[in-house]
């Protein structure tokens, strides 16, 4: 397998979670861009990732088969997962693997590269969040984890809260070299609305009401705090004229769905579920509102402001980074529903300021997190592992 050349086409591997949660958008649109740039790129998977495009050429998926047998525990992912990463490095030659989420997927490529001996291509790692500072870091999976990752060919954060976050909680040698390359957004599709505001809206709630739409995209899980959202907006509803949009699905829905009825406000709120494509009815919202316990970034945050929508979330982990308070959003304490209440409030009675921060958080999408340069600085590290 001759060496790639600095500037020739690589064939590269991406481990990643096909669900909907960021880390697996992130991996996609990250191979999918490279897929663009004349790379050769295999996803492997338990199932296909979400925003996967079979239609592009030089993109194949690879899916991670799983055998159960009685004396099993349980299938092992991690071994079946290892073993499909020896498979298609073997037959398709790759020159580097990246592995994105570290639990398990960085003791997997630890365990592939073992088997490949000298055969075997550069591992890269991408630690996106919960895998460093909930999963991770919880003794069950702590010691493999971070051992898999430092002895990763290379380590990725999407902020600098993240590489703090590693070395804190999960006991990460500071003195190992980690990345800080930030989540991306496709600044065309996520782009302000264009045209009469508020027809999708209208058809939505069945009106035009000149209502403050307020607006939540996530996986609905219990780090996302979607349950002080559902506060915030029976504060804000009374008020001023609100409207709440909810987009994803997961654990904590149901609980927010009660909550709604139990306070009147069922009739002003659209649960949409999973959506594949939201970019136009997120860019004719008037705020984002974003109350996580933790976020290493915030995808869902970078692509509402790309949208030109402004932001209020918590000031948790990585969201100040993606967030510029007072500019492009509104940052508040973890869990003070009244400070989060009082900045959608703000840009609720304030169309002037909220259409600045809007303006403001599509040009620093612009000049910071677009696509384009971003997967330059991932070409560049891979690259440079490459050497
Ligand atoms: O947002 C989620 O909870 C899903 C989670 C994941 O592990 O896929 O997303 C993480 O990775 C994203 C991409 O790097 C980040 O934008 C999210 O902030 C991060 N989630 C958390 O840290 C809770």
């Amino acid at each position: 397998m001759s060496a790639p050349a600095r500037t020739g086409a690589l064939r590269i591997g991406v481990v990643c979670y096909g669900s909907f949660g960021g880390s697996g958008i992130v991996a996609t649109e990250l191979g999918l861009a490279m897929a663009r740039r004349g790379h050769f790129v295999h996803f492997i998977s338990r199932q296909a990732p979400r925003r996967y495009d079979r239609r592009l050429d030089q993109v194949w998926f690879h899916g991670v088969e799983m055998r159960d047998y009685p004396v099993l525990e349980s299938p092992s992912y991690t071994v079946a997962l290892a073993s499909k990463i020896v498979e298609v490095c073997e037959w398709e030659g790759l020159d580097l693997v990246h592995v994105h989420y570290a639990v398990p997927h960085a003791a997997s490529a630890l365990l592939a590269r073992s088997t490949l001996g000298a055969r075997a291509p550069r591992f890269l790692t991408t630690l996106h969040g919960t895998d460093t500072t909930l999963v991770g870091a919880d003794p069950a999976y702590r010691s493999v984890t971070r051992h898999a990752i430092e002895q990763s060919d290379g380590v990725s954060v999407p902020s600098e809260f993240l590489r703090r976050a590693a070395v804190q909680r999960l006991g990460l040698d500071p003195a190992l070299p980690v990345e800080v390359l930030p989540n991306f957004v496709d600044t065309e599709a996520f782009a302000p609305a264009e045209g009469p505001n508020g027809r999708c809206l209208a058809q939505l709630f069945g009106g035009t009401d000149p209502a403050l739409t307020l607006v939540h995209v996530s996986n609905f899980r219990q780090v996302k705090r979607t349950v002080d959202l559902i506060e915030v907006f029976a504060r804000v509803a009374r008020e001023v004229p609100a409207r709440l949009l909810m987009i994803g699905d997961g654990p904590e829905r149901s609980l927010c769905e009660t909550r709604l009825r139990e306070a009147g406000l069922a009739d002003r709120a659209r649960f949409l579920g999973m959506q594949e494509h939201f970019a136009d009815l997120l860019s004719r919202t008037d705020v984002f509102v974003l109350p996580s316990e933790s976020e290493s970034f915030g995808l869902a945050a970078l692509e509402a402001q790309s949208c030109g929508v402004p932001v209020v979330a918590s000031d948790a982990g990585g969201l100040p980074e993606v967030v510029a308070d007072g500019e492009t959003g509104l940052l508040a304490p973890v869990g003070d529903i009244e400070a989060l209440s009082a900045a959608v409030l703000r840009l609720a009675r304030d169309e002037p300021l909220r259409r600045a921060m809007g303006a403001a958080a599509r040009a620093r999408v612009l000049e910071r997190f677009r696509e384009g340069p971003v997967v330059d600085r991932y070409e560049d590290w891979y690259r440079r592992v490459l050497g």
